[in-house]
């Protein structure tokens, strides 16, 4: 059985109904009932299921017949054919303007039926490109006021970084397990298992025979600042960062079942059954049932689940119902690259420009890691840039690099620092460093740091123009883009990628936290267009090696194999490649 929704969702489900009227144009008078009924829910201490089955519903005030029907029926079935009729009428993207402050249903209906917007960026380009003008109600005090107002709504609706929600779900799980022995098993699943680049909330899944033990061992976490619901095997909670964390226990045989469930994505989800059906099976987080009435199928593990359906276990970070139940029924999944294939990272900084760490400290830091290599790619002497360095300033620099390298030789240690560079590429695509000083470099980056907002074919000529450099082996951080904060460039990735595969330029995925540049879909694309990679922390300090990570992630969502990722082959090979 489906779970049953909980008040919460109930209470949300009327107010998306008055909401939708009132953008429809409807009487405030016939709205308000349901944001009453709302209301009444939202404060209930008691589950509506539980006052249902006492059938003491309509004792509620604000619950009147027709509402208690209508809860009845959310219950049952988990929907409510009014409440879908309601909404076909209006595009969700009508109902997402409500999240900017000051704007009402009523605003967002004539919005909607004046001008065609359907979204907070549509919007934002129409106050932006002066399309309110002359529209009652919107002076243009009142649009200054609405783009201030739409810049918060976009700022209150970041998701979190990739790395802080890793870090605190591994904290969260570790603290779980110490706290509980009752806890057989506990990861974490949804988008953070996937390794999307934000993440909504956090979906934790514990194994154990004692659900309503393990529940309040979750709910009473210190790191938890405040408890949201509580059931009998589920929970939700916000951390002190702020982050959502749900927690749901689970039978230890039914283990794969949940994981496959929680993990997602959503459309990935729904392919699934659907091909789960097809097989007279239908499947849900508490396992298959057949349609026919038969045996219970296995679900301890996602093995298990993905093989009732009569295919291979299928990596979290390809669940996106993006074309991976078909390479899987081909036979045709990728190998996927691992962090433990890596032995190299080709960019990280010094405290010879803003690194903070010498070099010697970044070198033993790579070899922590298990590295056989590394490249040292301090900043070029360009505009902006602290400390960077000019011609004079990397021979000294070759120096200390030579001296690193003998000393490791001398010592018996198999580890080579590359001396590299991470060159600027000018506005126009040129480079920051004349090409004799580059040309004495045993390998280059190139990257776009300033002028990321030009025109789409002036940035992708830019880029272009470095990438056929002969100097020049990794095109750094492509686009320049930081998550939640600035979109990159605009560029043509085909006609970059297909470039880098005719000059064997390496096209990085810097894994900063809030780079993952290039991202997964381009990734993807570049790969087919049979670009080769590389994933870099991009580190200013020793601590930042493990962001590598986070683009190991991303190349993985990417459909990346091993011997795509330069990094992953041994210094000699990655040494031919340059040199060819
Ligand atoms: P997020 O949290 O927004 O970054 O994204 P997810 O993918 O973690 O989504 P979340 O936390 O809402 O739900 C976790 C997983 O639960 C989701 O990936 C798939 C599953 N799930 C949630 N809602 C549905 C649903 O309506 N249908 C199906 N089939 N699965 C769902
Ligand atoms: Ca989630
Ligand atoms: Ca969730
Ligand atoms: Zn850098």
């Amino acid at each position: 059985m489906a779970d049953t929704l909980t008040n919460r969702e109930i209470a949300d489900v009327f107010t998306t109904i008055a909401d939708t009227m009132e953008v429809l144009g409807e009487d405030v008078f016939r709205t308000r009932a349901y944001r009453r009924a709302s209301e009444a829910i939202a404060d209930l201490p008691v589950p509506l299921a539980t006052l249902r089955a006492q059938g003491e519903l309509i004792a509620v005030p604000g619950i009147g017949k027709a509402i208690a029907d209508k809860i009845a029926e959310l219950l049952d079935t988990g929907q409510l054919a009014f409440y879908e009729r309601l909404r076909a009428k209006v595009p969700a993207g009508v109902l997402e303007l409500l999240r900017v402050p000051n704007v009402g249903p009523r605003t967002a209906g004539r919005l909607y039926t004046e001008l065609g917007i359907t979204s907070i960026a549509g919007l934002k380009a129409a106050a932006e490109g002066g399309k309110l003008n002359g529209v009652k109600g919107f002076g243009p005090k009142t649009v200054a006021t609405l783009l201030r107002d739409i810049a918060a709504a976009e700022t209150r609706d970041q998701r979190t970084l990739l790395f802080e929600a890793l870090r605190a779900a591994d904290s969260f799980i570790t603290a779980l397990g110490a706290a509980c022995p009752a806890v057989q098993q506990a990861t974490y699943a949804g988008s953070l298992r996937r390794g999307r680049e934000t993440i909504g909330d956090l979906d934790i899944l514990a194994a154990t025979t004692e659900p309503g033990i393990v529940v309040q061992a979750f709910t009473t976490l210190p790191l938890v600042a405040r408890v949201e619901s509580s059931g009998r095997e589920k929970a939700t909670v916000f951390l002190h960062n702020g982050l959502q964390a749900d927690l749901i226990a689970i039978e230890p045989a039914l283990w794969g079942a949940a994981l496959q469930h929680f993990t997602g994505s959503k459309a990935h989800n729904i392919r699934f059954r659907e091909l789960a059906l097809a097989r007279g099976l239908s499947f849900s987080e508490h396992g298959f049932k057949p349609l026919s009435g038969g045996a219970a199928l296995p679900c301890a593990t996602e093995e298990d689940v993905y093989a009732a359906i009569g295919l291979p276990w299928i990596a979290p970070e390809l669940r996106e119902n993006q074309g991976e139940f078909e390479a899987a029924a081909a036979g045709r999944l990728p190998q996927l690259v691992e962090l433990d294939d890596i032995r190299a990272d080709l960019h990280m900084h010094s405290d010879w420009s803003d690194g903070k760490a010498s070099i010697r400290a970044m070198a033993e830091a790579a070899r922590a890691q298990g590295y056989t290599h590394m490249a040292l790619t301090d900043h070029s002497a360009f505009l902006g840039i602290t400390n960077g360095l000019d011609g004079e300033r990397l021979r000294q620099q070759a120096a200390e690099v030579a001296a690193l390298n003998s000393d490791y030789a001398t010592s018996g240690i198999s580890f080579r620092i590359l001396h590299g560079v991470e060159v600027d590429i000018t506005a126009d695509g040129g480079l920051a460093l004349p090409d004799d000083v580059l040309a004495a470099l045993d390998i280059v980056v190139a990257s776009p740091h300033v002028k990321l907002s030009q025109p789409p074919e002036q940035a992708t000529e830019r880029l272009l123009r470095a990438i056929r450099n002969p100097h020049v082996d990794i095109l750094g951080h492509p686009t320049g883009r930081l998550i939640g904060s600035r979109p990159g460039s605009e560029i043509d990735l085909d006609a970059i990628a297909r470039a880098a595969a005719d000059t064997g330029t390496l096209l990085e995925i810097n894994a900063g936290p809030e780079r993952l540049d290039l991202d997964a879909p381009s990734v993807r694309r570049v790969l087919e267009l049979g670009a080769k990679l590389t994933i870099d922390s991009d580190a200013h300090h020793p601590d930042n090696l493990q962001w590598l990570r986070l683009g190991v992630l991303t190349a993985r969502r990417g459909w990346a194999q091993a011997k795509d990722v330069a990094n992953t082959w041994p210094l000699a090979t990655l040494l031919e490649w340059i040199a060819a």
